[in-house]
């Protein structure tokens, strides 16, 4: 495979880009070699600049559940794009997107758009901190929820592929503010509420997750953490930002029924462009500024291309059903027969091959995984067409416009390199 241009604006990259990257995940370092450098995107394809071809199932880490360029979305974004690139005061259509939002999580009883998944986090964290007046958060081991200072106490995603513990550039005092607990310990968390459950602000959970790997919930895990939190007056916080209108159309709490106080959402409800939200009950919402003292702001929130392409997406989403059985299906034939030595976990169209054969739960198990392994077998399908996440802590997302074809393509890539001679 011909990779020279990718080579070439990698090298010059890094000579203005901190890694060459925008984003740490995206420079390949848990799996070594030069990053694709990106010409365009159609469907479920990627091409790169040198002409490459692959089946996309990053899918730009969760976002394009519709895939690449789907029309209805680039015709939303073509027609508001003549009007104005941003206004930085209100429009008709950021009521449309707070209203459908609503309509896919009834939980989300007002809603505030925001630019990133991050900002949704930390705007929940401190709206939670803000309402209840105590300082605490429990997070989870191995969960991620964007790079808010706080919460990158044993955090997955790029941390747990590079390595990273604990970032540097945290104050301890800040890092202090979070309890971090194994996932899926319902004991982890009694336990924590018991010792400082007058001091604790949030739960704040990805409900399915997605960032050191697919890791399941547990049955019974979210139902422990709405009790537990209901009984000592702290906030549960469903950040959505990856399961939101993706593991079902109303996301992770409908697929549990679970009533989250807030909810964090990002990726799909951004339709690919940079959009995120956090809601939640009226009441709390209530005490953010301009209403009340919780502050929270942003120059490009709401910004009228980002909100058409969610409105686009959504209401697609809303008009096609049908889309979400489709996605199991393809899902569950992409998944149904793992190789020995691989342990698959999926929830809807997000998945994960674990490279161990113990089931994973958490982080513990996780990252036991044999990265060395995943790491031959991504460059494997990566020259037999198929773009996965560079990393083995990361999930997979499949999309609308993912083929039989091409799920029946990635299996076939998958079980070549299984079937290699040791
Ligand atoms: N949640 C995404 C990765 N797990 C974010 C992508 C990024 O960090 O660039």
């Amino acid at each position: 495979m011909n990779t020279q241009k990718s080579e070439a604006l990698f090298a010059r990259a890094q000579q203005a880009i901190p890694g060459g990257v925008n984003s740490p995940v995206r420079a390949f370092r848990g799996v070594g070699g030069v990053p694709r450098f990106i010409a365009r995107g159609h469907g479920a394809r990627l091409v790169d600049v040198d002409g490459n071809e692959y089946i996309d199932y990053v899918g730009s880490w969760g976002p394009l559940i519709l895939g690449h360029c789907p029309a209805p979305v680039m015709d939303a974004v073509r027609a508001v794009l003549e009007s104005g690139t941003s206004f930085g005061a209100p429009t008709e259509r950021e009521i449309e997107l707070a209203e459908e939002i609503r309509s896919f999580m009834p939980s989300m009883e007002l809603v505030r758009l925001v630019n990133s998944g991050t900002e949704a986090t930390m705007s929940a964290l401190r709206v939670a901190r803000g309402f209840t007046g105590r300082d605490l958060a429990i997070k989870f081991e191995g969960c991620y929820h964007g790079h808010v200072d706080s919460l990158l106490v044993k955090a997955g995603s790029g941390m747990a592929t590079l390595g990273i513990a604990d970032t540097q550039g945290v104050p301890q005092s800040f890092a202090e503010t979070t309890i971090a607990l194994p996932y899926n310990s319902i004991a982890a968390v009694e336990q924590a509420f018991a010792s400082h459950g007058d001091r604790i602000a949030a739960v704040i959970v990805e409900p399915v997750v997605g960032n050191m790997g697919c890791v399941p919930p547990v049955p019974g895990f979210h139902e422990a953490l709405r009790a537990l939190t209901q009984k000592h007056g702290a906030l549960l916080i469903f950040d959505e930002v990856m399961t939101g209108f993706r593991v079902s159309p109303g996301g992770a709490q409908q697929l549990y029924g679970i009533h989250p106080d807030l909810t964090t959402i990002g990726k799909i409800g951004g339709g690919g462009l940079p959009l995120a939200a956090y809601g939640g009950r009226a009441d709390i919402l209530s005490k953010v500024a301009p209403v009340g003292p919780i502050y929270q702001a942003g120059t490009l929130s709401g910004n009228p291309l980002a909100v058409a392409a969610g409105l686009a997406t959504l209401r697609y989403l809303k008009s096609h059903p049908e889309i979400y059985a489709q996605l199991e299906a393809r899902a569950a034939a992409l998944t149904a027969h793992p190789p020995a030595g691989v342990t698959v976990n999926r929830v809807g169209s997000m998945f994960t091959f674990f490279f161990t054969t113990q089931p994973v739960t958490d982080w513990e198990t996780a990252k036991i995984a044999d990265t060395a392994r995943f790491k031959a077998f991504f460059h494997w399908m990566l020259e037999h067409g198929v773009y996965l996440a560079p990393s083995q802590f990361e999930a997979g997302f499949i999309s609308a416009a993912h083929t039989a074809d091409d799920i029946q393509h990635t299996v076939q890539a998958a079980h070549a390199f299984f079937d290699q001679p040791a």
